[in-house]
């Protein structure tokens, strides 16, 4: 397939966009840097420095033989998104190009300013431009778990069949949010679905949890193609930021009580459920949505683990219950379900102590150039 990968500079966007090449599909990235200067901006460039895109294309070029077509712009500009799907004219879209942090949200009204216009206005120019220029191509747009928030009900995988007076329907899952990032990530399936029903679109919306990792299969190949490694407060996800207080002997920030509980993935598992949903692609006019991610851990949890990791290293891991600077139930209920993508053939890389001493033992390299200011600067949501 020939696939455009939007937002292919960031996290998950660049290991997704060498997975999929090495997979054999053609591949193209399209991003303007954004998660670079809000980085620069705040002051929390992450742990170790990653070329820009030109240069990463050319390494992986270089150790695989199969070439990236980069394109460098706004996607929230009609002209540019425009001339790149004109361009290159996918058979499908992996979405990610969006402002992806929670406390970056809540920073302040700019920053809330920059996450509505970025995340909204870029997502409907991708109903656009697929509208436009290929219509049939599959979107495989990535969502968040944090959509559905923490209810007190069992969480279907996107619909719930509702009986009212006698009568059924079913209906998206019902959403709350916890941040404005994650409200953004509501709104922009609203929009999907809207334009699903109304042009046919074909959609698949993966709800995903926090993402932990740092190797991927083709990151091993290159120090260059590693993806960026944010630890700080705003950008850092909680298990990434754990092992690097592990090793800076910063005692772990758990918020609050620690009880809030998550859907957890590893990097390589966020490639894989990306592929098999591109490779098994949803029918014309259909909203797919697959709830993403593999374990479900408190914060307390993943605390420990990190803890018995790093004293298994020789490493002094303590833990620190900080007042939260968030707003979010610290003890609740959690049972999403998340079979779709295991059905498709995922095969899940769970959280062993191994990948967690891979992890200290990668970071333990670069302590170095750690900063300890960026871990906590009581971003409130308040
Ligand atoms: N947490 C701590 N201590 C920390 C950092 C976080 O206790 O030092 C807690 C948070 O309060 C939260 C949980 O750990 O309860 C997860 O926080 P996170 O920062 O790892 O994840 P979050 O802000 O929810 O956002 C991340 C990604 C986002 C993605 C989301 C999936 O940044 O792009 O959409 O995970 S989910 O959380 O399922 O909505």
């Amino acid at each position: 397939m020939k696939i455009l990968v939007l937002g292919g500079d960031g996290y998950l966007g660049w290991p997704t966009a060498m997975h999929l090449s090495a997979h054999g599909h053609t591949v193209a990235v399209a991003d303007n840097y954004l998660r670079r200067r809000l980085c620069r901006e705040e002051d929390v460039d992450p742990l170790y420095a990653v070329p820009d895109l030109e240069e990463r294309i050319v390494t992986w070029q270089a150790v695989s033989g199969h070439s990236i077509q980069p394109y460098i712009g706004d996607l929230k500009e009609w002209a540019f998104i425009s001339k790149v799907f004109a361009d290159f004219a996918p058979d499908a879209v992996v979405h990610y190009a969006e402002q992806p942090a929670a406390p970056y949200s809540m920073l302040n009204r700019q920053a809330a300013t920059l996450t509505l216009e970025n995340n909204l206005l870029v997502t409907a120019n991708t109903i656009f431009a697929v509208r436009e220029f290929c219509p049939g191509a599959h979107i495989v747009k990535l969502g968040t778990m944090g959509e559905y928030g923490t209810p007190d009900i069992d969480i279907e995988e996107g619909w719930l069949d509702v009986e009212h007076n006698g009568r059924n329907q079913k209906f998206l899952f019902p959403r709350q949010a916890g941040s404005l990032y994650h409200t953004t990530k509501i709104m922009d399936t609203d929009l999907l679905w809207f334009y699903v029903r109304v042009w046919d679109l074909r959609v698949t919306d993966l709800m995903q949890g926090p993402v932990y990792g740092i190797f991927t299969y083709e990151s091993d190949r290159h120090e260059k193609l590693l993806p960026f490694f944010n630890y700080d407060e705003l950008f850092g996800t909680v298990l990434n930021r754990f092992v690097v207080q592990a090793v800076a002997g910063i005692p772990l920030t758990v918020y609050g009580k620690g009880g809030q509980t998550r859907g957890y993935l590893n990097i390589r598992d966020t490639l894989n459920c990306v592929r098999l949903a591109l490779e098994n692609p949803a029918s014309e006019g259909e909203l797919r949505i697959f709830n993403q991610f593999t374990e479900t851990f408190s914060v307390n949890e993943l605390a420990e683990k990190v803890q018995g990791a790093g004293s298994s290293m020789g490493l002094d891991v303590r833990i620190q219950h900080l007042e939260n600077p968030r707003m979010e139930a610290e003890e609740h209920y959690y049972n999403p379900k998340h079979t779709g993508l295991l059905d498709l053939g995922l095969e899940p890389t769970f959280l062993t102590e191994d990948v967690l001493r891979d992890m200290l033992e990668f970071v333990a390299g670069h302590r170095d150039k750690i900063v300890a200011d960026r871990i906590f600067r009581k971003t409130t949501w308040k």
